[in-house]
């Protein structure tokens, strides 16, 4: 049987241009039409054509070892652009395998699209048993925020179009569009088909905040004593980095932001309360939330995280989701719109009277931020043979401070955690990370969406573990050419490497790997450069090479085995901690 690509479209006879459109140019047409240029995916039947010809149309296609990191390229890549990145799977397992994806975008607010072709309804409805059989709309559905099927070839429009705004209006998330094959191979006239594709206007229109709402959340911020301001990845998200960074420098306000909301204000910003955390949150008495949820990683907002003992906080929220509010703890002062809207509303009703927070409050902040950021230099300058976490991040964070363009991803326990605290951001939405479900696996899929989307260098700080999770796809990246340097925080295991099986039997403990691995020669078994490193020098000059190369890099950095805890800094939620309090 001829490929499809073999197959010569109908054409008229005297113009030779084709008077029919089949359903994989109607779909690609459609994509294009909305500015969509990228598609990550893995082929296979009923999808190896659609990528072929989207190749041939002149769409990038970035094509993985396996579709998790696929559909996670997608999900960062709907991040960077604010436009839906693109996911393409086979049907069954490929969409299965994508599926995390698709639920962690969702879970995170990233707009990203899966798309997988499925089998023939008639038979998957009888359950006779066909090719990759199963009901994928169904399965989809409660993990996205929006499941659609295309059955028609004149509906190909408008399933793109709907799942497009699903996407990225509101609170960005997950979308699945279901393709059955036999829809590729329907046909339309040229014109009509053309016809019904729709190119979606304003996809993700503003949403103003009522001027009521205005005036309660700026009551509640003129009067309070101990203001802070908590940027989350929605605030970065938003693309409002000028208003937010007056509003915080208007107000005087202290902020902290959460990981990938870092370097929405520089990290080394004199308001940035990120090295006071505890205190801030403990003590602030009015707290402005910009695109952050009050979810565990803000212990729910309450609690001895939030200073309970001392009175109930005052909570302003800025969101797009109206439900978002009273989530958790009762919201004082709800302003429910697109942050950029909100911010910009806010900034207008603070005028030029504004008085900003005490020399008191902005004096103990500055007090113990000195004290932290002398403790932190501390350990950032010791030099132990194996190289600490710290003493290996703090050559990191030279490189990320020489390379602020640079999108650092990260991944892990102990290496997550310290390199949050370590590694300061200069730039909005340059950080990558775990996010909201605290996923290892995102590292690959999120190196090459920050080097395709934005072509800028990538930077990925990941755990032996996590690394472990997406680590094929090292080839992916040498097959791009991608400028991406991974540092392996090699600690031989989860946590840490000397975890003992107490049970007398042979096998290693569960938690423990093969001590000394070389993963550098994973990278160099594809062409790319891979380095192994005992010392922070070693560790400089590789990272330096790597980054004026722009050559997919690997650095097995050692570090001691002994150094990390349990659970990195949330060692507090398994469930053996409770048992023993
Ligand atoms: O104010 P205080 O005194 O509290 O101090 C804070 C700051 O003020 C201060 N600080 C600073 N001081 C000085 N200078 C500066 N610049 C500065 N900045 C901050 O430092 C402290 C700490 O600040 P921080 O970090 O802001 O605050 P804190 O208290 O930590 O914040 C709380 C949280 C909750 C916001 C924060 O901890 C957080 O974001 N945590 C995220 C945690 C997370 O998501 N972890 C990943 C999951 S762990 C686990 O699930 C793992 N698994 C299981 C698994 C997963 N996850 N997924 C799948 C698909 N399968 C299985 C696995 C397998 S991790 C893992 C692998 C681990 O092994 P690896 O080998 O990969 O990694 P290693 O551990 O390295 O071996
Ligand atoms: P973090 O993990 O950084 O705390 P979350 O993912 O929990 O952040 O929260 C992000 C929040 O931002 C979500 O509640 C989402 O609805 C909101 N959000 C995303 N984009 C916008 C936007 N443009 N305007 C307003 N809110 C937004
Ligand atoms: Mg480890």
């Amino acid at each position: 049987m001829p490929s499809i690509l073999e197959i010569k479209p109908e054409t008229d006879a005297v113009s030779e241009t084709p008077v029919l459109i089949d359903g994989f140019h109607l779909f690609l047409n459609a994509l294009k039409l909305n500015d969509i240029d990228t598609i990550f995916g893995l082929p296979g039947i009923p999808i190896t054509d659609l990528l072929r010809m989207a190749q041939a149309e002149g769409m990038r296609v970035i094509s993985f070892r396996h579709e998790q990191h696929a559909g996670n390229a997608a999900a960062a890549a709907g991040f960077l652009s604010a436009k839906p990145g693109i996911c393409m799977t086979v049907s069954a397992p490929g969409f299965l395998n994508g599926l995390t994806a698709l639920a962690n975008a969702t879970t995170n607010c990233f707009p990203m699209i899966l798309i997988s072709g499925s089998s023939e309804r008639e038979i998957v409805d009888l359950q006779q048993g066909d090719y990759e059989e199963m009901d994928q709309l169904a399965i989809a559905k409660p993990l996205c925020k929006a499941a659609f099927r295309v059955l028609r070839a004149q509906d190909i429009g408008v399933g793109i179009a709907r799942a497009i705004r699903a996407a990225v209006s509101g609170r960005p998330g997950g979308v699945y569009l279901d393709l059955p094959a036999k829809l590729f191979s329907q046909t339309l006239p040229l014109d009509a088909g053309l016809n019904s594709l729709i190119k979606v206007v304003d996809p993700a229109p503003s949403q103003l905040p009522g001027p009521d709402s205005v005036a309660r959340a700026l009551n509640l911020l003129k009067n309070a004593k101990r203001p802070l301001i908590l940027l989350g990845k929605g605030a970065a998200y938003a693309r409002a980095d000028a208003d937010i960074r007056a509003l915080v420098e208007k107000t005087g306000i202290p902020y902290l932001p959460m990981s990938m909301a870092k370097g929405l204000l520089p990290d080394t910003h004199e308001l940035s309360a990120a090295a006071t955390r505890s205190f801030v949150l403990q003590e602030a008495d009015v707290v402005l939330v910009i695109g952050a949820r009050l979810n565990w990683l803000l212990s729910h907002g309450k609690g001895k995280t939030w200073g309970q003992e001392k009175g109930p906080k005052k909570f302003i929220q800025i969101d797009i989701a109206p439900t978002e509010i009273d989530s958790n703890v009762a919201i004082d002062a709800p302003l429910v719109g697109d942050i950029g809207s909100c911010v910009s509303a806010l900034l207008t009703g603070i005028g030029g009277d504004w008085a900003k927070p005490s020399a008191d409050w902005t004096g103990a902040i500055a007090e113990r931020k000195a004290k932290n950021f002398g403790k932190m230099a501390a350990t950032l300058a010791a030099r132990p043979t194996p190289m600490s976490f710290q003493s290996a991040l703090s050559v990191v964070k030279e490189i990320v401070k020489d390379n602020p363009e640079a999108i650092v991803v990260s991944e892990g326990a102990n290496t997550l955690d310290f390199a949050r605290s370590i590694v300061d951001m200069y730039l909005p939405r340059k950080r990558l990370d775990v996010g909201t479900w605290g996923i290892m696996g995102i590292g690959m899929g999120f190196a090459v969406a920050g080097a395709v989307v934005t072509g800028q260098q990538v930077i990925a700080i990941e755990g032996d573990s996590a690394f472990g999770f997406s680590g094929m796809e090292v080839e992916t990246l040498c097959r791009y050419h991608l400028p991406v340097c991974i540092v392996v925080f090699n600690n031989n295991g989860i946590y840490k490497g000397t975890d003992q099986n107490t049970s007398g039997g042979n096998d290693l403990a569960p938690t423990v790997f093969v001590k000394n691995a070389r993963y550098e020669m994973m990278m160099q078994a594809f062409g790319g450069v891979g380095v192994y490193v005992t010392t922070t020098d070693e560790l400089h000059t590789a990272m330096v090479e790597a980054i004026a190369s722009g050559k997919p890099t690997l650095i097995n950095a050692a570090i001691d085995e002994t150094a990390g805890t349990e659970s990195g800094r949330i060692t507090n939620l398994n469930p053996a901690k409770a048992l023993k309090k």
